[in-house]
C-alpha cells in the first residue's frame, strides 16, 4: 500500500472506532482505542491505515517522496473539531472587562447596549477584509493548538447587509487557512438597537429577509438562535428555528445557559443536532434529549469565564444517554479563549468527564454536531489525514497538565501545517 505520509514510533494513538455513522453515547462515550507504539499513514490527503508501528512497516511501501514523521514520545489525536464558535468579529471588548470585574452581570452589561451589542458596532464598521484578516489570525492560533476543524457563527451583524458580510467573511477565512469552517447562521443572536424592546418585530426581519438571502446564497448549514431571558423566549426561537428548517438548514440553540427556560426540550422537539451551554438544563431535558439523540456541546470555558457558580452536569448527561461534545465558545465577551486543550482541563476537572470521553466529545462526537463525522473526528481508513500530535507520553497527561500549549505537530489533509 502507498503512503505519502507516514506518522510512526507514537506512544499512543488514541481514536474512537465505528462511531462515524451516530455520536458516541453513555459507556462508549468513554472506550477509546489506544494503539501504543502506534502509526498513522496516509496518501494523498486521505489515512491509508492505522495500527502499531510494526504492523505498518509491513503493509506500507514508502519511497523517497514519501514523509515520514518520528512521533516518539507522543500522543498522536484526530485534529481536534471545536463546534461551538463565534470566531469572525469586529474589535475585542477589553474594555468591559473592569465592568465584569466589579460583579456586573453578563446580561446586565448586555441590556445596557454593551456585550454583544458592543460588538455588534464594531463589526458593522468592519470592512469584509478586515474580519476576513483577523478570523483568519485566530483560525492560525486554533490551528497551533490543534483544531483542524470548526463551526463559525455569524450574528454580531443583525442586519442583513452584516450579516451577509459576516457569512461571506467566514467562507473566505475557510478557503484562506488550513482549518475547515462549518457555517451557521445565528442572525438571532440579540436585538439590535434598532429594533429594542421589538424583538418580533426584528425576528420579522431575520425570517422574511435575512434567512433567505443566507439560503439563496448557501452561506450556512446551519441556523442557530440565542435562546434565553431577556434576548430570545422559547416561542420566539421555535418560530425562527422552524422558519430555517423549512427553508432547508439544520438547527443548533443556545440553551438553557443563564436562566433555565426549557431551551432543551425545544431542541428535541424540533429535532435540532445540537443544543449548546446547557448550565442549567432541567431533568426533563436531559430525558428528551437522549431520546431524540440531540447532541449536548458544553462550553466550559464560558462559566469558567463568566464565574458562574456552577457548571453544566456532564457527567448527568452522559449517564442519561445524552452524546456529549464540548467546544470553546470562542467569542469576544463571555469565553475570549481558543484553545481546546484548556477545555480539556475544565471539562475534567468540573464536570467529571474522564480523558477518554473528553477527547471522544472534542474528536468524534464534536464531528457529529458539524455533520462531518464521515470525513473527520477518527483516525479511520477512508477519513481526512488530520492528525495532532502532542508532547505527551499519554493521553491522560493532556487532561493533568494545563496552561501550556503541547502541540508539537499538526497534519491536515495530509500535509504538515504546522510544526514547533
Ligand atoms: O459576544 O457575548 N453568549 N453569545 C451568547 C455570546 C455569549 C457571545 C458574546
Ligand atoms: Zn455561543
Amino acid at each position: 500500500m502507498k503512503a505519502t505520509l507516514i506518522v510512526k514510533n507514537a506512544a499512543q494513538v488514541v481514536t474512537s472506532e465505528g462511531a462515524s455513522l451516530a455520536p458516541l453515547t453513555g459507556e462508549k462515550q468513554g472506550q477509546i482505542r489506544v494503539i501504543e507504539n502506534g502509526a498513522v499513514a496516509a496518501n494523498g490527503e486521505q489515512i491509508v491505515a492505522v495500527g502499531t508501528t510494526a504492523e505498518l512497516e509491513q503493509k506500507i511501501e514508502t519511497d523517497a517522496a514519501t514523509r515520514v514523521v518520528d512521533a516518539s514520545g507522543q500522543v498522536v489525536l484526530p485534529g481536534l473539531v471545536d463546534p461551538h464558535t463565534h470566531v469572525v468579529f469586529g474589535g475585542s471588548r477589553e474594555h468591559e472587562f473592569s465592568l465584569k470585574l466589579e460583579g456586573v452581570p453578563y446580561l446586565e452589561i448586555l441590556a445596557r447596549g454593551g456585550g454583544i451589542l458592543s460588538s455588534v458596532e464594531m463589526t458593522r464598521a468592519a470592512t469584509e477584509d478586515e474580519l476576513v484578516a483577523a478570523g483568519i489570525k485566530y483560525c492560525r492560533q486554533m490551528l497551533a493548538q490543534g483544531t483542524t476543524t470548526a463551526e463559525a457563527k455569524s450574528g454580531y451583524g443583525l442586519s442583513t447587509e452584516a450579516e451577509l458580510k459576516t457569512l461571506r467573511a467566514i467562507h473566505q477565512v475557510d478557503g484562506a487557512q488550513p482549518i475547515d469552517l462549518v457555517p451557521t447562521f445565528l442572525g438571532a443572536h440579540a436585538v439590535p438597537k434598532e429594533y429594542k424592546g421589538e424583538p418580533d418585530r426584528y425576528l420579522d426581519l431575520v425570517i422574511d429577509e435575512m434567512l433567505p438571502r443566507v439560503v439563496e446564497n448557501n452561506l450556512a448549514r446551519y441556523c442557530d438562535v440565542f435562546c434565553e431571558e431577556d434576548v430570545f423566549s422559547v416561542e420566539q426561537s421555535r418560530r425562527v428555528l422552524n422558519a430555517a428548517r423549512e427553508m432547508g438548514l439544520e438547527l443548533k440553540m443556545h440553551a438553557d445557559e443563564i436562566v433555565p427556560l426549557g431551551g432543551a426540550e425545544l431542541a428535541a422537539e424540533l429535532g435540532a443536532v445540537s443544543a449548546d451551554h446547557l448550565l442549567v438544563i432541567s431533568d426533563e431535558g436531559i430525558r428528551r434529549m437522549a431520546e431524540e439523540g440531540v447532541i449536548a456541546v458544553i462550553l466550559p470555558g464560558t462559566t469558567f469565564y463568566l464565574r458562574e457558580d456552577h457548571y453544566a452536569p456532564g457527567r448527568k448527561m452522559i449517564e442519561a444517554g445524552v452524546p456529549v461534545a464540548l467546544a470553546t465558545d470562542f467569542n469576544p465577551g463571555s469565553s475570549p479563549n481558543n484553545n481546546l486543550q484548556l477545555i480539556i482541563n475544565i471539562a475534567s476537572l468540573y464536570l467529571r468527564m474522564t480523558p477518554a470521553e473528553v477527547i471522544n466529545a472534542i474528536t468524534i462526537n464534536s464531528a457529529h454536531a458539524v455533520g462531518r463525522a464521515a470525513e473527520v473526528g477518527s483516525l479511520e481508513a477512508g477519513k481526512k489525514a488530520d492528525l495532532v500530535l502532542f508532547d505527551a507520553p499519554n493521553y491522560d497527561y493532556l487532561a493533568y497538565r494545563y496552561g501550556t500549549n503541547l502541540v508539537s505537530k499538526v497534519i491536515k489533509n495530509g500535509q504538515l501545517v504546522v510544526e514547533v
